[in-house]
């Protein structure tokens, strides 16, 4: 009996090579780290060159014109049946990643824009594809999220230019190296014709798995605040100095550590983390005079977010005004609750029905570039089941039949994107 060889059953086949090429690549870029022993790349570091120098042949091979902006963004152009001028659907996510990262984190939904080209074969659509590798999405180098894609929809401002990394380099002394190696490379602007934004990312989460799902469709991401405390104490003799005299900065830190934690467990949905602490001057027999670290808050709405950085901000004053001692806070970085476009996630949840597989709709507590395009474009984001929510760590895995499901979701998406600029016309936002 023959089978009936419909859209999708070829699609399914062209997601399922598509998928083992995807990992086979992420496992590659993956060996491409600032610092041996575990995966590191930030922002215009070596291993990111590398990251660009590995993959401008894919994107060559598969009919891409690949070249990178001033800020780093590697940008990749697949150019539609109509010309120049015809609408552009971005696809992307960043290269960056944390310390000690996963392989899938950022990389993944860059690959999936490319696994989409290549899964057309040739074919040329009534719109072009601009596959975006961000530079920096995780603020690992800086501190401060979101330099790729926000310098391609507005300009970083001058503060922000200032900010210096543990070497003491800013970011414009950062770009001023960069484009003297890259001369060429243009100033990083959104096309006139970019219509749309999608981005494919694990979900980094235990979500989907507990549901069964292999996919998921965004709806809005978290309200995030970031902030630096500095803790100012006494440093004195640790054998000789009374605890009743002490003006330990470490302890009143420890303390208000503590606190954070408690504040967050009592507030549905909010999550408080204290990623990185030093303690000055660093002698094992020194009372620790100074101590720095970072705090960082999320919550699916503002208000919840901005109140608990005020009551947490406010603990911190409490227990050095209790000690004798005093702290410097600075909310550094704030980002609100971003919502997605509802045409935008209707069609990605259509796609993903076109495939057989089910989704649900969610919220993202991690932030992405989306956040930061959503507001210049329509956006979504189609998230992939993350086993055991590992994420932030080395062993962030992803399966392969969920990114063949997302590669076959991808393939519809393409087509349901080409009837909505048949139907609404290219200004989307409209
Ligand atoms: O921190 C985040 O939410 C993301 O992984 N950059
Ligand atoms: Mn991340
Ligand atoms: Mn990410």
């Amino acid at each position: 009996m023959s089978t009936v060889v419909t859209t999708d059953t070829v699609r399914a086949a062209i997601a399922r090579d598509g998928a083992g090429t995807l990992l086979a690549r992420c496992g590659a870029l993956a060996k491409c780290t600032d610092k041996s022993g575990e995966l590191l790349r930030t922002f215009l570091s070596p291993a990111m060159e590398q990251v660009h120098q590995r993959m401008r042949p894919w994107f060559e091979a598969a009919g891409m014109t690949v070249g990178a902006d001033r800020v780093g963004n590697l940008r990749a152009i697949y150019p539609s049946i109509s010309g120049d001028d015809s609408p552009r659907l971005l696809i992307a996510s960043h290269l960056d990643t944390v310390p000690n990262a996963g392989a899938y984190d950022g990389v993944l939904g860059v690959l999936m824009g490319l696994a989409l080209v290549e899964g057309l074969g040739g074919r040329q659509l009534p719109y072009s594809i601009e596959v975006i590798g961000f530079s920096d999405e995780e603020g690992t180098r800086f501190g401060l999220p979101f330099i790729g894609s926000r310098a391609l929809v507005s300009r970083l401002d001058e503060a922000l230019l200032k900010n210096k990394d543990a070497s003491g380099t800013t970011i414009s002394e950062a770009l001023r190296d960069y484009g003297a190696v890259h001369p060429d490379s243009p100033e990083p602007s959104l096309a006139p014709s970019a219509s749309a934004y999608l981005e494919f990312h694990i979900e980094q989460g235990p979500v989907l798995e507990s549901k069964g799902l292999a996919l998921g469709i965004v709806e809005s991401l978290a309200s995030q605040s970031r902030c630096h405390l500095a803790f100012y104490g006494f440093a004195g003799h640790a054998g000789t100095t009374p605890m009743i005299l002490r003006r330990d900065a470490l302890a009143a830190a420890a303390e208000w550590m503590t606190r954070v934690e408690m504040i967050a467990s009592d507030v549905e949905g909010l999550v408080a983390t204290v990623g990185q602490i030093s303690a000055e001057p660093g002698g094992v027999n020194v009372i620790p005079g100074v101590v720095r670290c970072s705090l960082d808050v999320r919550h699916a709405e503002d208000a919840a977010c901005s109140a608990a950085v005020k009551a947490i901000l406010n603990e911190a004053r409490a227990i050095v005004a209790r000690r004798g001692i005093t702290v410097e806070a600075e909310e550094y970085h704030t980002q609100p609750a971003v919502h997605l476009d509802p045409t935008m996630i209707a069609i990605a949840e259509t796609s993903v029905r076109q495939t057989g597989y089910t989704s649900m709709r969610m919220t993202s507590g991690a932030g992405h570039d989306a956040m930061v395009i959503a507001r210049h474009l329509p956006s979504a984001m189609i998230f992939l089941r993350n086993p055991g929510g590992i994420s932030h760590h080395p062993d962030e895995s992803v399966l392969e039949t969920d990114v063949a499901a997302a590669i076959h979701a991808g393939l519809c998406f393409l087509d349901e994107f080409a009837l909505l600029l048949r139907k609404k016309g290219s200004d989307l936002r409209v």
